[in-house]
């Protein structure tokens, strides 16, 4: 469970919005489920999951948040530059996440096909923006409680 009274920013790509809705579906009902009730998470749209490093990090450096859960699609059928939209998305959503010190989670679809993503956005592998939610307050609490143990600092 969170910490009582933490709150969260979701980061989420309009585009592939079919998905990303689905997504931040899953990552709501689970947040919900774990102690974090809908009015303690906020919720930011970007244009695509290129764009959401800097939201990211720019919330994540506001103190105001436990973790930051990024949410994306990039399907390799759609697109001619999934290899720069995956690398930027992954290599900055990571950088966030050791810059600032706030658990930013890599909540990002990279899928052959819209087939695929469906599966991972409610289907048969369930729902991939639950899962990053979940990795978000295990993470989040986690840091707290080693911070107040002495054994974690930022
Ligand atoms: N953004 C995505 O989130 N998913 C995609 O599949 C995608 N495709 O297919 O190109 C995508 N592109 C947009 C990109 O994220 C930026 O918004 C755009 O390049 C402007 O910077």
């Amino acid at each position: 469970m969170a910490e009582p009274g933490s709150k969260y920013a979701v980061v989420v790509a309009r585009f592939n919005s079919l998905i990303t809705k689905g997504l931040l579906e899953g990552a709501m009902e689970t947040f919900e489920a774990h102690g974090v009730p809908k009015e303690n998470v906020d919720v930011a749209w970007v244009p695509g999951s290129f764009e959401m490093p800097v939201i990211a990090k720019s919330m994540a450096k506001s103190g105001k948040y436990a973790g930051v859960v990024c949410i994306g699609a990039v399907i390799r059928g759609a697109t001619t530059h999934y290899d720069a939209v995956v690398s930027a998305a992954t290599s900055g959503v990571l950088n966030c996440s050791v810059d600032t010190g706030v658990p930013v989670i890599f909540g990002v679809l990279t899928t052959d096909d819209l087939e695929q993503a469906l599966d991972r956005t409610g289907g048969k592998v369930g729902n991939k923006g639950g899962e990053a939610a979940l990795t978000a307050v295990e993470t989040a609490t986690l840091l707290a409680k080693l911070k107040k143990e002495g054994k974690a600092t930022w």
